[in-house]
């Protein structure tokens, strides 16, 4: 029996990964979750799994805490989880929290324990990548293509035997618009992916193919491979999620439906594989694949991503902060689409360079970020 946290339970890739734990109760036991809000959802969970400790951002209702099972704490915030981590002992974190508030309770599980980390959460990587070095044999990610890399890479020496990986991206829902309607888009059409269900800041994300060049960096940093040799390509159907050359010549390809609980299902029982409830991929149905190169010029973010990666820290927390910042301007109708990159590009200008940094300073550097590109960006209608 393997004892698990869910943060970020309420969430998309949270509510997976219940869904998964459910059908295997003679496995799994949640002895802990967190969510921001003392919600129904929660409590419903609460109810379903029992956990020990249920942590909330924010302050529950006294009905809601009432409602509790007996054998369930309550604690607030960072600081509660922290503390009850103390006194459980975790198998395996799923981090599920979505942007910038995922990244503490990341360094929180790392530091303070010595469970796995299976990760969702870009941002941690993205952020914090280059102080990672004495975690990385505990970080499991479940971003479906380092996933799917982490699973392809497994077997081959990645300075020896591999020439490139590829990242597939479904090319967001502007894909086929031309740049000059970019600017007039709507959040509501951005959050309209065309083929994953996720959380609002990640499939605006998806739309600039930020996301993507996030992607980028954490695979940087996940597999330590070079810039010049990670590839984005464009693949509609989502059915490839991740793709390995090798410097003979061979292409693997790590192939499943367009279903996060794929992933999810095999980082839960890593390092072991377990027979699947889950319907696998049929391919006659899938019928064809197709695929393409990404629009550089349409899609600044992506390159935005290449170079900051390349730069690396403390760039890359920046870049988290501002683009956390500029997708809620935009989400509010503050900014324009195509003032994301402007916006992230005049924030990354305008921070400090020579930082010296360590793990404990990475939040208030991404915080920074964040917090100029929010002042920044509520004055750009004036001007522009
Ligand atoms: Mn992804």
């Amino acid at each position: 029996m393997e004892t698990v946290a869910v943060l970020g339970s309420t969430g998309s890739i949270g509510t997976q990964t219940l869904d998964i734990i459910r059908h295997y109760p003679d496995k799994f036991r949640v002895e802990l979750l967190y969510a921001k809000r003392a919600s129904d959802l929660l409590l419903e969970q609460v109810k379903e799994f029992k956990p020990s400790v249920v942590i909330t951002e924010d302050k529950p209702s006294t009905q809601w805490l009432k409602e509790l099972p007996s054998t369930t704490q309550h604690f607030l915030g960072l600081e509660g989880f922290e503390y009850s981590l103390q006194k459980l002992e975790l198998n395996k974190v799923v981090n599920a929290i979505g942007g910038i508030f995922g990244i503490a309770p990341s360094f929180v599980v790392l530091k303070k324990t010595h469970s796995l980390l299976l990760l969702a959460n870009k941002e941690t990587i993205i952020a914090a990548g280059d102080f990672l070095n004495p975690f990385w044999e505990r970080i499991i990610p479940l971003d479906s293509e380092h996933n799917a890399l982490f699973q392809l890479l497994k077997n081959l020496k990645t300075d020896q035997e591999v020439e490139k990986i590829v990242l597939t991206a479904s090319g967001g829902p502007f894909r086929s618009l031309p740049k000059e309607e970019l600017k007039k888009v709507s959040p509501q059409r951005a959050l309209k992916h065309p083929r994953w269900k996720m959380g609002k800041k990640i499939t605006v994300d998806s739309a600039t193919l930020m996301n993507k060049g996030f992607e980028v960096i954490e695979a940087h940093y996940l597999f330590k491979i070079p810039y010049e040799r990670i590839e984005v390509l464009i693949h509609p159907e989502s059915i490839i999620h991740g793709m390995v050359q090798t410097i003979d010549g061979n292409l693997f390809a790590l192939m499943s439906p367009t279903d996060m609980r794929f992933p999810i299902h095999y980082a839960l029982f890593y390092p072991l594989r377990e027979k699947t409830y889950l319907k696998p991929l049929d391919l006659t149905e899938v019928g064809k694949l197709t695929f393409e190169k990404p629009d550089w010029e349409k899609f600044e973010c992506l390159k935005i991503a290449y170079e900051v990666g390349k730069k690396g820290f403390p760039y890359t927390a920046y870049l988290v902060g501002a683009d956390e910042a500029a997708v809620e301007l935009f989400l509010e109708g503050k900014i324009n689409f195509l003032d994301i990159p402007k916006l992230i590009m005049e924030i990354l200008n305008s921070l400090s360079q020579e930082l010296k940094a360590d793990l404990e300073a990475i939040e208030s550097l991404v915080k920074q970020a964040y917090l100029k590109a929010q002042e920044i960006g509520s004055s750009y209608r004036k001007r522009y």
